[in-house]
């Protein structure tokens, strides 16, 4: 039997919630599909941590994560702590630190989900949002100068390398050749930004050369959340950056129904390092400790990560089990339903 080393990283808020509903749904997994078994650490890592400990993590965290075959996340961020504290503390250090740098973000409307887009349902809306996950607006690279003066200066500037944007589109393009419609979206900004934005292009267009298979276009980002709110079924692939793809990937969660149900997995390709899996959504401390967070986001991301183990008969078999839970109305108030957390996790894992 083949054993998977997972490190489980709940770390704040409702991740604290979510995470364990899904390691409940796995066990169940293992033991009603066979063929594999999940061995699970938990670290005990995220903004309690800080607070007793003055860091977010362990200064050898990164080395002990190293060892395992995948990483489960839930959630960062607390109402008493600067975000960049506990995003750059945790989350980023892990996905800059392990070169996580394809993040990639499948949306669908699940059956029994109503979108808040009119007369939309399953099949209207099946789209892959492929994030830049290691440089351009996100690479830190910047300062502030004359803190606390009138003169005080900040700067934040998108590095963009052309080897960065390369595997990021090309592993798109990729994704966008196994599915179906091969179609890839380019998102872009580059009537704007004059430079990071058309290499970004440039390189989009080299690369496209070796992909005629593939039907692409190119959309400004402005434009593109017009695109999804009226199109949503022209779209199939996308990839954009760092930034670009992290609000576009917030819309396409809540036109799929709710950021509740949507999944994240932060990939190293090469699988130097392991890769990780998180919902897309944050900590919502507004409903922390409430037990009525959706857990299904966690759910998907499990799908996610089996996939990625190369147990893809379990994978798809949790993927049905989830979905045969949201046509059965047995979802949570983020979508309309009245399932708490618990109600949720117990109807899949009956499904399963
Ligand atoms: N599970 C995802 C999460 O915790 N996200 C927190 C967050 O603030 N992310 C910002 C970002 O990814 O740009």
């Amino acid at each position: 039997m083949k054993t998977h080393t997972i490190a489980s990283i709940p770390a704040d808020g409702i991740g604290k919630e979510v995470v364990p509903a899904a390691l409940e749904v796995l066990r169940v997994l293992q033991q009603r599909h066979g063929g594999f078994k999940l061995q699970v650490e938990e670290f005990p890592w995220g903004s309690d941590y800080y607070k007793k400990h003055g860091e977010m993590m362990p200064k050898d965290g990164l080395e002990t994560l190293k060892k395992f075959d995948a990483i489960l996340f839930g959630a960062v961020g607390a109402p008493d702590l600067p975000d960049d504290i506990t995003l750059w503390g945790l989350r980023l250090k892990i996905c800059q630190g392990f070169d996580q740098y394809a993040n990639v973000r499948p949306t669908r409307i699940l059956p029994g989900i109503r979108s808040p887009l009119a007369g939309r349902g399953p099949g209207d809306l099946d789209m892959v949002i492929v994030r830049e996950n290691s440089e351009g607006e996100y690479a830190g690279h910047g300062g502030r100068a004359h803190r606390g003066h009138p003169e005080e200066v900040g700067t934040e500037t998108a590095i963009f390398t052309r080897v960065g944007c390369e595997r990021i589109i090309r592993f798109a393009y990729e994704i966008a050749r196994s599915r179906p419609r091969k179609q890839l979206t380019v998102v872009t900004k580059s009537n704007a930004q004059r430079h990071g934005m058309v290499l970004w292009d440039d390189v989009a267009a080299e690369v496209g050369r070796d992909f005629p298979d593939v039907k692409t276009d190119k959309m400004l980002v402005d434009a593109m959340t017009a695109r999804m709110v009226e199109k949503p079924a022209s779209l199939d692939t996308i990839v954009a950056t760092n930034l670009h793809a992290d609000i576009l990937s917030d819309l396409a969660g809540a036109l799929a129904g709710s950021l509740g149900i949507a999944p994240t997995a932060n990939l190293n390709p090469a699988r130097k390092y392991p890769s990780m899996f998180e919902p897309i959504h944050g900590s919502a401390f507004d409903i922390t400790g409430k037990g009525i967070a959706n857990p299904v986001a966690t759910f998907w991301t499990a799908v996610m990560m089996l996939d990625h183990l190369g147990e893809k008969a379990a994978a798809a078999r949790l993927m049905a089990a989830i979905e045969k839970t949201t046509a059965a109305g047995i979802v949570t108030r983020d979508l309309g339903g009245k399932a708490d957390t618990r109600t949720v996790t117990k109807a899949v894992c009956e499904a399963l």
